[in-house]
């Protein structure tokens, strides 16, 4: 194939409750949605990650629309590609910039997946036709009002509990959820807002038998990681931390983490993505799908590649009605019991809804 005409869609979409995290409140999702055209007129769809503020990781809707612009699709328009592993070295002059990588990356699995025939769940060699789902919750403005919230979710049969914390909201809110809560699997994510001077609280954490705490040290550290490991039965989850194999190689071999959460976006494409669950499956380390808010066409994508065999704890892609009033694409993303039905039609499984992209979109722009 070659790409020979993208487009660059400047989303904005409100989200049905505010988000809150030890790095800020989001109220409403701003994003980027990529459109590739290839010769024959086919169409795949991506989307970055990035937010609008460099919170989570330095990259940003901004940063982003400049890369693809004045770097990424200069490199990729009008250039032959057998297959969509040949985008991250066509891209590996640039650094970084992972989110706006991912977004033609992804685009172009889109449209391996339709010219092959197939679903984008059997281009990546998934196997599940289901797949069980977690949820990830903000964090709230009292503890009561966290285990109403913890408990609509428990009910709706979500198959594991992920919430938010920071300084100030942590122990006690893990001890009031694990009393009414005692048998339900719980973890908690505090995206980088300790350090080992907090060892004592990440310490105490370790009593309310968490799956997992999510990246509790730095966003960049993974030593740090391995000396709280050594201290905690709790297996630590690197999300933040892990950008790419070779991270994910050192943090394993160091022994900074027991589990790794997998973003798309945060590790440059779906081919990187397969690529540490592989490695991390062959190093006994299990995997699971982390979310960052997105639409209908990156859940698609996150949904497809959770059918890879190592991922085998829930991940954050809960259905589209959890954070939307209506989403980007058809049918919605839905959660029953908490499991998905992954889609077996082909391509990523759910088409684009036009006019619903069209309402959300701010701005937008044509490279060919
Ligand atoms: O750390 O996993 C995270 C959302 C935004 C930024 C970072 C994270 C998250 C989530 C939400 O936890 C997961 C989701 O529901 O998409
Ligand atoms: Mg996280």
């Amino acid at each position: 194939m070659k790409l020979t005409e993208i487009t660059i869609r400047h989303l904005k979409m409100h989200l049905k409750s505010p988000f809150s995290t030890s790095f800020g409140t989001f109220y409403d999702k701003e994003f980027l949605l990529l459109e590739a055209k290839d010769e024959q007129g086919t169409s795949g769809w991506g989307e970055s990650v990035a937010f609008v503020a460099p919170w989570y990781t330095e990259e940003t809707l901004k940063t982003n629309w400049h890369m693809l612009e004045d770097f990424l699709i200069p490199l990729i328009l009008n250039k032959e590609i057998q297959h969509p592993d040949e985008v991250t070295p066509l891209f590996a002059g640039i650094r970084k910039n992972n989110m706006a990588k991912s977004a033609i990356e992804g685009a172009v699995w889109d449209i391996y997946a339709q010219h092959t025939n197939q679903s984008l769940t059997d281009a990546l060699g998934g196997n599940k036709n289901k797949i069980e789902v977690g949820i990830s919750l903000g964090i709230q403005e009292s503890i009561e009002k966290q285990i109403t919230v913890v408990e609509h979710y428990v009910k709706e049969g979500y198959k594991r509990i992920k919430v938010k914390i920071k300084p100030g909201w942590d122990v006690q809110v893990i001890r009031s959820l694990r009393e009414r809560f005692p048998d339900v699997a719980m973890m908690a994510d505090a995206n980088s807002a300790y350090s080992l001077e907090d060892i004592n609280i990440l310490k105490q954490l370790d009593e309310y038998n968490l799956t997992m705490i999510e990246q509790p040290l730095a966003s960049d550290d993974i030593i740090d990681h391995a000396v709280l490991q050594k201290q905690i039965k709790t297996p630590i989850c690197l999300d933040e931390s892990i950008n790419s194999l070779e991270d994910a190689r050192k943090a394993i071999e160091l022994g900074s983490c027991g589990v790794i959460n997998i973003k798309i976006g945060r590790v440059g494409g779906i081919s990187e993505a397969k690529k540490i669950h592989d490695y991390c499956a062959e190093k006994g380390v299990p995997v699971w799908c982390g979310g960052m808010l997105e639409s209908g066409i990156g859940r698609a994508q996150n949904i497809a590649l959770t059918t890879l065999s190592n991922f085998v704890l829930p991940g954050d892609t809960a259905g589209s009605s959890h954070y939307w009033e209506k989403d980007i694409i058809n049918p919605e993303v839905i959660v029953e019991d908490g499991y998905i039905q992954v889609p077996k039609t082909i391509g990523i499984g759910y088409e684009p809804n036009m006019e619903a992209i069209k309402e959300f979109t701010v701005s937008s722009k044509v490279y060919k």
